[in-house]
């Protein structure tokens, strides 16, 4: 099949050139400024959020660029470099949630969500997007339009919170309720806290639980790719991916089901008290690695728990959405442990692991996805898996350096074949969060 297309990063000056080149081509005038935020993948710990679970996120250098202007009413206008060049305009007055439809219920709803959370002060805005986060490939467009949107209304609006990771949490909650109450999509907080938290070099390891303050819910973890010899290879697959559509809700409706039936607040109770229990959370730390020497047989004792506490639920869908979260919240530590371990081979089982219960248990994989990861695995990858919602959208393989674009050749080959659309692969290095350009 034909070479396969890499979509590359714009520069920062590209962006915030290209983007006040729109707005003043759109508008008529020189924006306040120019801000950016990147999209995400998250290496592991895929459906835990909305579960008070643990993720690992990484900012990808692909950003999405934002030159805007405050004004004095409440008028929203907005042009996108994805649109038709046309200009959606919402009024913030009166607005309510699902009160607007389409892409512009993103960023209006930051403003809108701003307002709803007492920041009073906050009015009415023009804004030009320029992106080059591929939309609707499961790498967090929506969230680099969110974050940027606050990021920038924090400054022109003077609220600042954006100049502190504690502050950034505000931020994050506004661009969360946009897409929860405005877009409909009942996403859980890992893509935008990725999106506003991360730091060059490294993953966050986000902890979700809702009583954890900013201090307590991230910590950075180097993510150096380089110093092992190795290359992540991000594949969006393009076959389209959506939250708003039911799939996500219902995944996320069950699992708050299920905690109630076990008389638990979250799932992440249930890992938790089995973790305990049987000594993983002993056996795995981030700064000692995985130090049990009867690692295997810890983890049985963990599975043997497990299987005791879902013989207590009758539904087997249930059940089985229930141990992917509690495995899946496993992994992440153990993930974080093998990494920093240099163990390369469980670094990159964790990744199968994780996708063979998002595939199985979960069921968020398309044919897409599973033929991906497994073409990715048979060429030469220590490991491959989905990455974000699922139902479409990206995998990521760890590889050895230079051998990423043979990989994604081979996935190209198997996807013709397939009479599957040609991917698309990204370069993925741990990048920066949202911040201003210009
Ligand atoms: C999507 C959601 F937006 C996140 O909140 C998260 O639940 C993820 O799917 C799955 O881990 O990206």
């Amino acid at each position: 099949s034909a070479p396969v297309q890499y979509l590359d990063a714009l520069s920062s000056e590209d962006g915030a050139s290209r983007a006040i080149e729109l707005f003043r081509d759109t508008f008529g005038a020189e924006p306040d400024g120019v801000w950016s935020a990147p999209g995400r993948v998250n290496l592991i710990g895929e459906h835990t959020d909305y579960n008070a679970g643990l993720c690992l996120p990484i900012a990808l250098p692909h950003r999405t660029f934002v030159a805007l202007s405050a004004r004095g009413d409440d008028t929203v206008r907005l042009v996108s470099s994805i649109g038709d060049g046309g200009v959606t305009t919402v009024d913030l007055g009166g607005l309510a949630a699902r009160g607007v439809h389409g892409w512009a219920a993103y960023p209006a709803g930051v403003a809108w969500a701003l307002r709803e959370n007492g920041f009073d002060g906050v009015r009415g805005f023009d804004a030009a997007f320029v992106s080059c986060v591929p939309v609707g490939g499961g790498l967090s467009s929506s969230a680099a339009m969110t974050c940027s949107t606050a990021l920038a209304l924090d400054d022109v609006y003077g609220l600042g919170f954006g100049n502190s990771d504690e502050g950034r949490v505000t931020l994050i909650g506004a661009a969360m309720k946009a897409e929860n109450d405005m877009a409909g999509a009942s996403t859980g907080g890992l893509d935008q806290n990725a999106s506003m938290r991360c730091t060059p070099g490294h993953a966050i390891l986000l902890d979700c639980r809702p009583e954890l303050d900013a201090f307590h819910s991230v910590t950075q973890q180097p993510f150096d790719l380089e110093a092992l010899g190795l290359e992540l290879l991000v594949l969006d697959t393009q076959a389209a991916h959506q939250l708003n559509d039911g799939q996500y809700e219902t995944r996320r409706g069950m699992c708050e089901d299920a905690a109630r039936l076990l008389g638990v607040k979250n799932i992440r109770v249930v890992a938790d008290e089995i973790s305990h229990s049987v000594g993983l959370d002993r056996a795995v730390t981030a700064s000692g690695g995985i130090c049990a020497h009867d690692f295997e047989n810890v983890v049985e004792s963990a599975d043997a728990a497990l299987a005791e506490v879902l013989g207590r639920l009758s539904d087997e869908t249930m059940k089985r959405r229930v141990r992917h979260v509690v495995t899946e919240i496993w992994r992440v530590p153990q993930f974080v442990a093998a990494f920093s371990a240099g163990d390369v081979k469980m670094a990159g089982e964790l990744f199968n692991a994780s996708h063979d219960s998002l595939a199985a248990d979960y069921e968020v994989t398309v044919p897409e996805l599973d033929v991906a990861v497994d073409t990715a695995r048979r060429n030469g990858a220590y490991g491959a898996r989905m990455t974000g919602g699922g139902f479409g959208g990206s995998i990521i393989a760890l590889v050895d350096k230079g051998q990423g674009r043979r990989v994604a050749q081979s996935i190209a080959d198997g996807f013709a074949a397939h009479g599957f659309r040609a991917p698309r692969a990204l370069a993925a290095v741990a990048s920066d969060s949202a911040r201003r350009e210009a």
